[in-house]
């Protein structure tokens, strides 16, 4: 662990790492991060984290990996450290190593995934993108009475983009659940799919109460072809496959590519290589686009919309676009959020949420899909929700969580909903 708390700030002279050069070699052509480590150093206030972003610009070579509450996590390559240790030594900002060895957590996370193959489908590892449609296949031809498939679009490189409907009665509110719009959160498409298996399957009261009384819209894995991308090429791939025009960069962040305050208020990027990257006009991304127009077709069925993030234990609500404003319902919003927060941290594993609006918690995040439908589509219950861990593991999650987090998410989804109810948000916005 390094502390620094020391005078000025440093002029940062970063050396330049030739992308890919250093990270391209074995286990097939997969990017490696051999002793890449992430650093988690703490900001007081936007003048700080400015600085702090600055060192992900180019020339320098260091990335953003995360950021959380007053944090950013930065992933660090073995060539940058020293001048990054020397930065830190010379600045106010204090600091932890939260991964020595990126690649060593992404190789256990390999080693407990091929341990467990001796299912084509289990919750003890993470699946991939064909395994996830063929059990899904099964589990539409499983429960055809009250499953039905659907596809969205198709992504830039021609996948389709599927989604289940669960629906066991006529007149039910809607809930839409969108997960791994970012491709490296495999804990949101692995949750969403014990989700759905527990809907169909469970035999608890609450859960059947739960799964009879609310159509339930999921897309378990949104980007496709960057989630592809994650498994068999860079682990830690986030953005969408669509090339830039002008740029060697790929892909833009999704999750700031919705067409609602898009760019504004410094909330998302105009260089294609950050990795919040808007696009370079609202909806450029044909996976963005999909989810629009499939829930602009839904929305007077949709109460309740719910986008799967990792990592963070946050329930985040509107705006993202600036923090000074709060929506009118805010305060409902906040009651909603707490009933989830309550009901994980009940559950034997004690987990911590916080809640509170994006930019108020955060920082500022424009053209995010739960802002889009929440001032777009009229969809006035709207979170993101950041599953496990906090940084211990970050995006490279162990498959062991994979369960207990899917059970928080059950819980939680529950209370959500009970709340929502209570507050008169489950009202049919249709007529049976
Ligand atoms: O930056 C993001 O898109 C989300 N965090 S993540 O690490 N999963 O990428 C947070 C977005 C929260 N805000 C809104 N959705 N408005
Ligand atoms: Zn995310």
């Amino acid at each position: 662990m390094i502390f620094n708390t020391l005078r000025t700030l440093a002029t940062i002279t970063l050396i330049v790492l030739t992308d890919g050069a250093n990270l391209e070699a074995n286990r097939g052509n997969h990017v490696r991060y051999d002793n890449y480590s992430v650093y988690k150093v703490r900001y007081q206030n936007n003048l700080e984290r400015q600085t702090l972003l600055s060192l992900t610009q180019q020339p320098h070579s260091i990335k953003l990996w995360h950021e959380a509450r007053h944090e950013l996590h930065l992933l660090v390559s073995p060539q940058s450290l020293p001048e990054f240790v020397t930065f830190l030594s010379r600045s106010n900002f204090s600091a932890e190593i939260f991964i020595q060895n990126v690649q060593k957590a992404i190789d256990n996370e390999y080693a407990a995934n091929s341990r467990a193959t001796e299912d084509t489908f289990s919750w003890k590892r993470y699946n991939n993108l064909a395994e996830i449609e063929d059990w899904l296949d099964d589990i539409l031809a499983r429960y055809p009475k009250v499953t039905e498939g659907f596809v969205i679009g198709k992504s830039y490189e021609g996948r389709p983009i599927r989604g289940i409907k669960i629906s066991y009665k006529i007149g039910n509110p809607g809930v839409f659940i969108e997960s791994n719009i970012h491709a490296r959160e495999w804990i949101t498409s692995a949750t969403a799919t014990w989700f759905i298996n527990e809907l169909l399957s469970s035999n608890e009261e609450l859960v059947r109460e739960l799964a009879e009384s609310h159509d339930w819209y999921i897309v378990p894995v949104l980007n496709v072809d960057g989630f592809v991308y994650s498994h068999e090429k860079d682990r830690l791939w986030r953005k969408t496959r669509q090339p830039s025009a002008g740029s060697s960069c790929v892909g833009a962040d999704a999750n700031r590519n919705y067409n609602s305050h898009w760019m504004e208020n410094g909330g998302a990027s105009a260089d294609p290589c950050a990795e919040d990257y808007a696009g370079p006009f609202p909806f450029s991304e044909p996976e963005a686009k999909a989810m629009a127009e499939f829930i602009s077709g839904i929305k007077d069925k949709l109460n309740v919309l719910l986008a799967f993030h990792s990592y963070s234990q946050l329930l985040l609500s509107p705006y993202g676009h600036s923090s000074e404003v709060v929506p009118y319902n805010h305060k409902d919003l906040m009651q909603v959020a707490k009933a989830y927060a309550d009901a994980v941290q009940a559950l034997p594993y004690g987990t911590i949420y916080q809640y509170g609006t994006s930019a108020g918690l955060l920082y500022p995040v424009s053209g995010s899909t739960k802002d889009w439908a929440y001032n777009e589509q009229d969809i006035k219950i709207s979170y993101t929700v950041e599953f496990r861990d906090t940084g211990k593991f970050g995006f490279v999650l162990p498959p062991s969580h994979i369960i207990p987090n899917a059970e928080e998410a059950l819980a939680g989804i529950e209370a959500l909903l009970r709340e929502c109810k209570k507050l008169g948000y489950l009202q049919l916005k249709y007529k049976v």
